[in-house]
């Protein structure tokens, strides 16, 4: 059956805040303690989202968590009114108040893996929300993105929620940001290709300075659970070097689309060995795979982390060539931007590029494909998703009069102290939910 490709980015939360949390991640530390401007982030992703629904792709919206998380700042025992949570946790542990108030939940390549209904044996569409073990603030992102997920996609004759990994850093799992698909048609079925940045046992094969945040054991767990064929799955270990010069995430060094894979000479270990896999095993379901390597003497790993020209969207065109859609940094730096225009002026197979600015985003280490989760439908399942997460004209309207109407301008870590932001974040929420008709799914409204 023939399927389609819908991107669902993350709406950008109303605590989006440069606190520094990311250890690993450079954007994140070298941003921290400036002023973000949560207003412009919503805004600067929403008119993203608009540019490529107006370009005919398929688009859906996901809503930001409740922060600060009120729920957790509980568990780790600040007790009386909510008002006083927050009072305590700013007087007596500032920097547990600041990753339970990350906006970081935008990132929604990290929110779930999810696994087309072609690739799986039930021939349901499988999601796994991410366990985020190695950041506390984004730990506490899976419970509610796996309510949001199943408030979504609610048909259960078409989707199938699995609950995240236990919580363990030998089971670190940071979903579709470490995992591509490769496939000659959506609908067809593909190959699913796990990146991991370390494994049990093997103490060699590890980065030295930076968390290597994805696991073998829980790629390999993902792949069980999404009833995956051994025979239609690769596992490609992340070359720990490049981990420890900030691709804290393999979708900073790659990114795939159909039969293609875009990425940097020196994102993979045993790349020989993983391509040749690569290739025999496409070639079992009728897909040419085909790799475009971008060579370190034209951009070092340096840049790449710099500009985040691989976490870029590769997008089908309808003249059966792709596009990329790169954020503002690629197109300012000039060796990247060089290299970007030999590539669509040789038009083989990427012959366009699409430049938005995301500069918030992008302070805390987020790109056009950290903001979005890809989701492979067919027309059935597409009409099975909760229609009022689609974005139309009429959502992004709405959409944009809601952020005008309840964000700042201005957030430092200092304002996560004031009790006021809280009622903003969970008036502005529970309105969202009717806009989007998601029901009760934050822990304040249940
Ligand atoms: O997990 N940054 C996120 C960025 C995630 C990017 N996602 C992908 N590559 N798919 C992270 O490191 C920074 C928050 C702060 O420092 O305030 C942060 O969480």
């Amino acid at each position: 059956m023939s399927a389609f490709e819908v991107n669902f980015d993350g709406l950008v939360g109303l605590t989006h805040n440069y606190a520094g949390l990311s250890f690993g991640n450079v954007a994140s530390q070298s941003h921290q303690n400036e002023t973000a401007n949560p207003k412009l982030a919503a805004l600067q992703g929403l008119t993203k989202m608009k540019a490529l629904a107006d370009m005919g792709y398929h688009q859906g919206v996901l809503p930001p968590h409740e922060r600060p998380c009120i729920t957790t700042l509980r568990q780790l025992g600040f007790s009386g009114s909510d008002a006083d949570i927050v009072a305590k946790a700013a007087r007596e542990a500032p920097r547990l108040l600041a990753m339970t108030s990350s906006a970081s939940s935008m990132w929604v390549a990290n929110a779930a893996t999810v696994s087309p209904s072609a690739d799986t044996l039930d021939s349901r569409v499988h999601f796994t929300p991410a366990n985020l073990n190695n950041k506390l603030h984004r730990a506490i992102e899976a419970e509610t993105t796996g309510r949001i997920l199943q408030q979504i996609f609610s048909d259960s004759r078409h989707f199938v929620h699995h609950a995240p990994l236990p919580q363990h850093a030998s089971l670190g799992d940071e979903g579709a940001a470490n995992h591509n698909r490769l496939c000659a048609g959506y609908g067809q079925p593909g190959v699913e290709m796990f990146v991991y940045g370390c494994r049990s046992g093997d103490g060699q094969n590890r980065p030295a300075l930076y968390p290597a945040r994805q696991t073998y054991e829980a790629s390999e767990s993902v792949m069980r659970l999404h009833q995956l064929h051994p025979d239609k799955t690769v596992f490609v270990q992340q070359n720990p070097a490049v981990i420890d010069q900030g691709v804290f995430h393999n979708d900073v060094i790659a990114v795939s689309n159909g039969p293609v894979l875009f990425y940097h000479q020196e994102a993979f270990l045993n790349q020989k060995a993983a391509f040749d896999e690569m290739t025999t095993k496409l070639a079992e379901v009728d897909c040419l795979f085909s790799a475009v390597e971008v060579p370190s003497r034209l951009v070092s790993v340096d840049d790449a982390v710099k500009t985040y020209l691989f976490n870029s969207q590769l997008l089908m065109k309808d003249d059966g060539k792709m596009m990329l859609v790169v954020p503002q940094e690629a197109r300012e730096h000039p060796g990247v931007w060089a290299y970007l225009s030999s590539l669509i002026a040789q038009g083989d197979i990427i012959n366009e590029v699409k430049v938005f600015d995301l500069r918030e985003s992008m302070r805390n280490g987020g790109g056009p494909a950290c903001l979005r989760l890809r989701v492979v439908l067919n027309q059935t399942e597409l009409n099975a998703t909760n229609p009022n997460v689609i974005l139309t004209d009429s959502l992004y309207h709405e959409l944009t009069q809601w952020v005008e109407k309840h964000y700042r301008d201005r957030l430092a870590e200092s304002d996560l102290a004031d009790p006021q932001l809280l009622q903003e974040c969970r008036t502005a929420l529970d309105e969202l939910t009717q806009i989007m008709n998601l029901g009760a799914v934050y822990p304040f409204q249940r």
